[in-house]
Formats: C-alpha cells, sequence, structure tokens
C-alpha cells in the first residue's frame, strides 16, 4: 500500500507556491498543525481530563467561555511564539489583539487570525468542533503593527484553514492553489494527505440554517428557505435540511457533499453572529478556492472591509449555484438590508 504524503512533506513539496521566504508558510502551518495535535488530544478526552464545561469566563463576545476554549487559545497562542514566524495574532478569546514580543518572533512577518475552537458549545454534547485560523502578511517592514495591518480584507489572506474534530480529525487548508484536506493518523501522530484537490459540487440538496429563528430573518432568506422546501424532481427539490451548529463542520459537509450554510442577519444580530477575521473571511477563502461562493447575502465575503477585530457578517456559503439562488432572493425580497450591506462593505458610516 501507497505510504501517505505528511503534511510536513507536502507543505515543503507545494512551498514554491508561496510568493515569500520559502520556509515561513511552511513553519507557519507546522505550527498550527503542532497546536491542532495537542487540542485534538483534549477534544477527545475532554470527558476524562475534567476540562469540559464553563470556565466562568466571558469572552469579548460576553458569550461564556469554555474551559478547552481557553485551553485551545492557550496552545494555538504558544504554538505560534515559539514557532518564531507570527507577530500578532488576533484571537475570538482574546479582547485585544496580541503581541508576539519573543526574541525568536522579533523578525515575525506574519499576522494570524483564529477561532481556537469554534462550536465550542457542542463540546459538552460530543458533536463535532473546530479551530479556523487566517494568515496575513504585514505590511510595513519592522516595528509596532499597525491596527490597519490588521485589518485587511480577506482578497489578502496568503493562507487560511480548518481543523475539524470529528469522527476523524482533518485539517484541511489553502494557500490560494487550491485546497487539499489530512486526516491525522493517530498511530504515527501525522496529518496525512487523504482528500487532495478538494472540490465543492456546483450545486446540492442539503440547506443549512437556524429555521429556529425563521420569525427573525429577512424576507428573502424566508423565501430562500421555503423555495429548498418545494417539491419539484427536476431540481431534486425538496432539499434536505442539516444543521449541526458547528460553522466548521457544516460547510466541511457541503464542500464534500455539496450545500448552503447560512447564518443571516437577524433582528437581533442586524450583523449576523459570526466573526469576519476568523470565521467568515478564513472560510471564504477556502470555498472560493474549492470552486465554491461566500456573500453576505449581497457582497464577495473576501472584499468586506474589516472596521473591528470582531466585526460579524451575515454569510451565505456554499455551492455556487445554490448561493446564487439565495443572492437573488436577497435582491428580489430584501433590498433594504441591500443598503446597509452595501454601506458596511463600503466602510462608509451610516448615520443613525
Ligand atoms: P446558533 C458556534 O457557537 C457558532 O459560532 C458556529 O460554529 C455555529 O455555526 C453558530 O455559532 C451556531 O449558532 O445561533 O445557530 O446556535
Amino acid at each position: 500500500m501507497a505510504v501517505a504524503k505528511t503534511l510536513g512533506q507536502f507543505i515543503i513539496e507545494k512551498q514554491s507556491d508561496f510568493p515569500y521566504k520559502k520556509g515561513e508558510i511552511s513553519r507557519l502551518l507546522r505550527d498550527l498543525g503542532i497546536a491542532a495535535k495537542i487540542v485534538n488530544k483534549a477534544v477527545n478526552k475532554a470527558g476524562l481530563m475534567g476540562i469540559l464545561g464553563e470556565a466562568g469566563t466571558q469572552n469579548v463576545q460576553g458569550e461564556n467561555q469554555k474551559k478547552l476554549d481557553i485551553y485551545a487559545n492557550q496552545q494555538f497562542i504558544s504554538a505560534l511564539k515559539n514557532g518564531g514566524e507570527c507577530c500578532i495574532v488576533v484571537s475570538e478569546e482574546n479582547d485585544d489583539f496580541v503581541y508576539i514580543d519573543s526574541e525568536i518572533s522579533k523578525n515575525a512577518k506574519y499576522i494570524v487570525a483564529i477561532d481556537p475552537l469554534d462550536g465550542s458549545s457542542n463540546i459538552d454534547v460530543n458533536v463535532s468542533v473546530g479551530t479556523v485560523f487566517s494568515i496575513y502578511r504585514r505590511k510595513s517592514p519592522a516595528g509596532k503593527v499597525a491596527i490597519d495591518e490588521i485589518l485587511q480584507k480577506g482578497t489578502e489572506q496568503l493562507a487560511s484553514g480548518y481543523i475539524i474534530y470529528g469522527s476523524s480529525t482533518m485539517l484541511v487548508y489553502t494557500t490560494g492553489k487550491g485546497v487539499n484536506g489530512f486526516t491525522l493518523d493517530t498511530s504515527i501522530g501525522e496529518f496525512c494527505l487523504s482528500h487532495p484537490d478538494m472540490r465543492i459540487p456546483v450545486t446540492g440538496q442539503v440547506y443549512s440554517i437556524n429555521e429556529g429563528y425563521y420569525s427573525h430573518f429577512p424576507e428573502g432568506v424566508k423565501q430562500y428557505i421555503k423555495y429548498c422546501q418545494v417539491e419539484d424532481k427536476d431540481t431534486y427539490r425538496p432539499y434536505t435540511s442539516r444543521y449541526i451548529g458547528s460553522f466548521v463542520a457544516d460547510v466541511h459537509r457541503n464542500i464534500i457533499q455539496g450545500g448552503i450554510f447560512i447564518y443571516p442577519s437577524t433582528a437581533q444580530a442586524p450583523g449576523g453572529k459570526l466573526r469576519l477575521l476568523y470565521e467568515c473571511n478564513p472560510l471564504a477563502f477556502i470555498i472560493e478556492q474549492a470552486g465554491g461562493v461566500a456573500s453576505d447575502g449581497y457582497n464577495r465575503i473576501l472584499e468586506l472591509e474589516p472596521y473591528e477585530l470582531h466585526q460579524r457578517s451575515p454569510i451565505f456559503i456554499g455551492s455556487r449555484e445554490m448561493v446564487k439562488k439565495a443572492e437573488e432572493m436577497m435582491d428580489s425580497f430584501s433590498p433594504q438590508i441591500k443598503y446597509v450591506s452595501m454601506v458596511k462593505a463600503k466602510n462608509i458610516n451610516i448615520q443613525p
């Protein structure tokens, strides 16, 4: 049987794809892979290690932090600190950005935005959770990093990826030359290439949205849900509804099977729930590289102008034809939100 290619071998083989000094991206991805293996062990044994449950603290979003959230955050930040390539970390678990000032990092060029453990509400009930990361390069050559170097558009990402801690643990990433998936072989402690050149089907039969909020959705979203539920053999409808409640798991399923995930704006959350820098942008980069589409219902996610670290965005992400259909519904039935979304995308302040 052919020996599977490890993540490390693959990164070295592909590092000529990377426009900067060859070893830099390799070391960054290596560092993230190391932390992923450590977090994987904790996630798999959470029930036995007494690290399930609430930490008794809240993150900047006002969400109760789980002990595993904090543990994962510590592991990724220390792996990046020790690797020496990262100068700034933006994390869902830290109010402000973390400046990496270790001696080894004094010439570091890279900014990493990360959700160390997405879907944490699922931890206690043993449902898949994930890590999401985004890699940017600082614009200034050295010295203190300015905030506008951190608030870069998604199109500026040099790499992005996710780890899904599910029935198996996978690391999926892109550097802008396609998407490749690696499955953790715990017998040798290596991520091995299992899903080369991942492509999302152009259409699918799965729609993924929390229909519990139906009454608060924009009319365009309501109309799209109705469209998914109509009987029509020619277009394989009604579609199937699947909602894991873990962004990474729902999007990963759709990349494999085809489908659409929607977390729209609602009356309570006009900006949506998912965060632009370390959830929407990284997965939008992945999905576009796999042949899919990611928008806020009107604007390409990767073109949205970030104006704060923990900014949220509505997201429609998945198979091209399904997202385009949903965008048509938004255009026809929810034009008023379009103005707000277009304004946000152009970073124009809306006077109250
Ligand atoms: P709701 C998990 O807490 C998360 O941030 C995403 O992973 C997931 O897609 C979403 O929230 C689920 O939110 O409101 O449907 O429970």
